[in-house]
């Protein structure tokens, strides 16, 4: 049995998609952060840094989303959100979801917390770099997809076709919303269409960019 500590559209929701493409049984827990639940001391014994997603597994915590979305298509390798062990696609696979966790979830952390930066907002300079950092990682997918589409991995869906579709998902108020680059639209399109996205969205309640 997984409990995933979530909060809605935030990183926890490609946890909690990945759960229902598995079909796992799972226990959802919010964590109420218009009540500042991810500060709670009995939260912070759980995730050290105040953030969502955490998982308990078999009474154990664990943080960070890309490794609980590698930790999960690990133990359930039936659901095939990841390629098999040892394969050029596994490969390829385990550098996406790094990338996507390091360059772009990273740089969309600072956009939306300018706290982390030590300021309650980003002077213009900033906002202006994050910006074009975010739109350059977007080129660059795009690039890829367009060469070899429509899944990251080409014609097979993973697990990191969701992480991409949840980043994409937090561009949508930004300047230039993701859906703007016509590849990374049509993997999103894709994403939009599994049933695993569309439970997700209503257990989370979440209204906005379904599909
Ligand atoms: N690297 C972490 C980042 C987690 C993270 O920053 N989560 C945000 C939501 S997307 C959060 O919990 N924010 C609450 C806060 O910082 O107060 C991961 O990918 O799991």
């Amino acid at each position: 049995m997984y409990n995933l500590f979530y909060s809605p559209g935030t990183a926890s929701m490609v946890i909690h998609q990945a759960l229902l493409e598995i079909g796992a049984p799972h226990q959802l827990t919010l964590v109420d952060f218009d009540k500042g639940a991810q500060r709670d001391p009995d939260y912070l014994k759980l995730s050290p840094q105040g953030v969502v997603p955490t998982m308990v597994i078999d009474g154990r915590p664990l943080v960070e989303s890309a490794a609980l979305l590698m930790m999960l298509a690990d133990r359930h390798p039936e659901a095939r959100l990841a390629p098999p062990l040892g394969t050029a696609e596994r490969e390829a696979w385990y550098q996406w979801i790094v990338f996507l966790s390091n360059s772009l979830a990273a740089t969309y952390r600072f956009w939306f917390y300018p706290e982390d930066l030590g300021a309650p907002q980003h002077p213009p300079v900033v906002r202006a770099a994050l910006q074009k950092k975010i739109e350059g990682i977007w080129d660059r997918l795009d690039a890829h997809l367009a060469a070899g589409g429509p899944y990251l991995l080409g014609t097979q869906f993973s697990a990191a076709d969701l992480l991409l579709t949840m980043l994409m998902r937090w561009s949508r108020n930004m300047p230039r919303p993701a859906l703007q680059w016509p590849h990374l639209k049509v993997l999103a399109d894709k994403v939009r269409a599994r049933e695993s996205w569309k439970a997700m969205c209503e257990r989370e309640g979440l209204t906005e960019w379904l599909a």
